[in-house]
């Protein structure tokens, strides 16, 4: 099966694979390695990736671009309200306060989820993926930021589900950096027994910033800490530069791009170009665009000093995010002896002093900037891929905020137990003991506010349901909380194990064993922890002591308690699925018919050259005319009235070319060969 990673990016995904010679990064279908996440729809069929991205301008109102971030959020979501503006078409509020993307599609007006738009962008990535390995592509790796919610991690995983993807797992940016470090680097790090490699990954993408603590051993990571703000990141540097050129523009031209939307991102546009060209120059940029509104042309200027200045606010975030990296791990600047930059926008100059400036080092570069969470992505794929061989690297992941469970406690009031602290590992599960008489209630959540980004902090609950007491006495429920290789949280089992009375003369039967830990579908393994004391020291279940008299055995039975899992996320996933495969039919059919009238085109211009060049010596004379003008009027016909045809005409049309011209050719060709086989055979005879 395959074996790929994805870095599905705001701005740009990156699609690695693993083969036999290691990892590569793919191109797609205009040869470049970045794939702009954006999805835009039309009155024929939807695009995807560098398609979409070159017709945003003609196809405004139907294109979306920066959805990432919308994943699993409600509308009113102050992120959503912020990354709103960066979206060409309408975002809208569903009724049940949801994301509506509205576009008109195929002539109608629609309106897609998040899930959805996501989901169209990853059939596009697998769709690439296939086309450049030859192979189909269901599992992957697929990275997201550490700081993304469960809710976020779930509507991912529907996108995927709905673009036929088999997620192995959601793996997170920062630590597929560290896999791809760990590995590359394998050779230069400390063994097991020294004190481990301390490294710093500062990652400026175009949505956000994460900055990651990790620390290395030859084949190990660790990872030690993450700081992140989604207020930081390209599109707000962007967004800087561009708020002083629309004053520069009321002032000098009275005109307000900020006044239409399409205007507004265009100059946003331009100024993510000049961005660029001024982390490579110190000079001043200048600035122009043509006809733009009121075709009024408009220039200005920037240099690099003016830049830094007006991005200040932005960069004092970014020493804030790594002074409390250092702060919330506890580690100290001199004690990271490597730095490295990752993400399109750690190119600004400023930034690297700004990162030198806090570490007391130079950053480096060593790793592909673009593609490195790619890579480490793809080889995180490699070592849960069954199908693949990789040596053994040893990852520490890192939990990113604390979970708390609430439920009712023993006297019947409300009880609360943190399960899963910040910076443990995972996929990991732990085991709560509840004693009840009845069927129960337990809610997951996010226990400190403050640190998540996002407003709720509710996870879901799970009702576990024909809970009964045993002898009017309540039951020892063993409630396993899991977090599973994706990162997300649930109340995996109930179960109770209970004695029953010796019976005598019964044939020996050994006793029912308490469910194990399976290793999870993803094959990533889980290790379990006992939290409950009254559990140690007991003897092993289904054990039998020796001596012990036979009759004397207890007998245990293991029951599992069904669970309702309730968790806000809504999305009808199944109904997703087939709108999904409908416009992929749609997407399809015009492709086809698109190659079916390039076929006719392409039939018309070879045929012209042959008739009077290479295969002229079988054209009669008199035909060359007919043969012409008929190919003439096939090209006059495909530029007017056959401009938009069906796939049939396009078939029949080229059907006819054929048998018109190409069959009579073929045929005299056919005869010419045929009678100097016969005459070589003569002579050979
Ligand atoms: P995210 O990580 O936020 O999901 P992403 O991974 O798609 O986003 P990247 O591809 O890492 O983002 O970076 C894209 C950003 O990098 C864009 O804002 C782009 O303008 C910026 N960028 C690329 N090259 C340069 C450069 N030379 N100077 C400044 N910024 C640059
Ligand atoms: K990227
Ligand atoms: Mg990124």
């Amino acid at each position: 099966s395959s074996v790929v990673g994805f870095d599905f990016g705001n701005m740009n995904c990156y699609i690695s694979v693993a083969r036999q010679g290691g990892i590569d990064v793919l191109t797609n279908d205009y040869s470049l390695h970045a794939t702009p996440s954006c999805v835009a729809f039309g009155q024929k069929n939807r695009v995807m990736g560098v398609a979409a991205r070159q017709q945003v301008f003609t196809n405004f109102k139907n294109t979306v671009l920066n959805f990432k971030h919308f994943l699993g959020r409600k509308y009113n979501d102050p992120v959503v309200q912020q990354i709103k503006e960066f979206v060409p078409c309408d975002v809208v509020e569903l009724p049940n306060g949801n994301i509506g993307f509205k576009v008109n599609y195929l002539s109608e007006d629609r309106i897609f989820s998040t899930e959805q738009i996501t989901a169209s962008f990853l059939f596009k990535l697998k769709q690439i993926t296939e086309t450049q390995i030859g192979q189909k592509v269901t599992d992957c790796v697929i990275s997201v930021p550490f700081f993304f919610t469960d809710l976020q991690r779930r509507a991912l995983l529907a996108a995927s589900k709905i673009a036929g993807l088999n997620v192995l797992k959601l793996v997170h940016e920062s630590t597929s950096i560290g896999i791809a470090y760990g590995i590359y680097k394998s050779g230069l790090l400390p063994p097991e027994a020294e004190p481990a490699k301390i490294v710093a990954f500062v990652d400026v993408g175009h949505s956000t910033v994460q900055a990651t603590l990790a620390s290395f051993h030859e084949r190990k990571l660790t990872v030690l800490g993450s700081t992140f703000d989604l207020t930081v990141g390209g599109m707000h540097f962007d967004a800087v530069i561009r708020d002083h050129f629309r004053q520069e523009l009321i002032q000098n031209y009275k005109i307000d791009p900020k006044s239409s939307p399409k205007h507004w991102l265009r100059l946003l546009d331009e100024c993510e170009k000049l961005k660029k060209q001024m982390s490579a120059n110190v000079t001043a940029i200048p600035f122009h665009i043509e006809c733009f509104m009121n075709d009024k042309d408009v220039t200005g200027k920037m240099a690099r000093a003016q830049f830094e200045e007006l991005a200040e606010p932005l960069f004092a975030k970014i020493r804030t995010l790594l002074t409390n990296l250092l702060k919330e791990t506890g580690v100290q600047a001199k004690d990271v002896s490597e730095v490295e930059l990752i993400g399109g926008s750690s190119r600004i100059p400023f930034i690297k002093q700004i990162v030198a400036h806090l570490f007391n080092r130079e950053p480096k570069t060593t790793m592909n900037q673009d593609e490195a969470v790619a890579r480490g992505a793809g080889m995180m794929c490699a070592i849960l891929s069954p199908s693949f061989k990789v040596k053994e690297f040893n990852i520490k992941d890192y939990v990113p905020f604390d979970i708390k469970l609430v439920y009712q406690g023993a006297g019947g009031g409300k009880a609360e137990t943190t399960v899963f602290k910040q910076a443990e590992d995972f996929p990991f599960a732990k085991m709560l003991t509840l004693m009840k008489t009845e069927s129960f209630s337990v809610v997951g959540m996010y226990e400190k506010p403050n640190e998540i980004p996002f407003p709720d902090t509710y996870i879901g609950s799970w009702e576990v349901r024909e809970v009964t007491p045993l002898n009017g006495e309540p039951r020892k429920i063993k409630a396993k909380l899991r977090m599973d290789g994706h990162g997300i949280f649930s109340l995996a089992s109930a179960t109770t194990t209970e004695e029953l009375p010796p019976e005598e003369d019964e044939p020996m039967e050994p006793a029912t064993e308490a469910p194990k830990d399976q290793p999870m579908a993803d094959g990533t393994g889980e290790t379990q922890q006992n939290e409950n004391s009254q559990n140690n020291g007991s003897q092993k279940e289904g054990e039998q002591k020796q001596g012990e008299k036979k009759e004397k055995k207890p007998r245990k039975i293991t029951t599992e308690y069904p669970i309702v899992e309730n968790v806000p996320f809504t999305l009808n996933v199944d109904e997703c699925i087939l709108a999904e495969q409908e416009m992929q039919a749609r997407d399809f059919e015009v492709k086809a018919t698109a190659d079916a009238k390039n076929a006719v085109e392409e039939f018309c211009y070879s045929m012209r050259d042959k008739i009077s060049g290479e295969l002229a010596e079988f054209v009669l004379p008199e035909e060359i005319e007919i043969f012409q003008s008929l190919l003439q009027a096939t090209e006059d016909w495909l530029y007017d009235e056959g401009e938009d045809a069906e796939k049939p005409v396009y078939v029949h049309r080229l059907n006819e070319l054929k048998s018109q011209i190409e069959a009579p050719i073929l045929e005299r060709y056919q005869k010419k060969v045929q009678e100097e086989r016969s005459r070589k055979e003569a002579e050979e005879k």
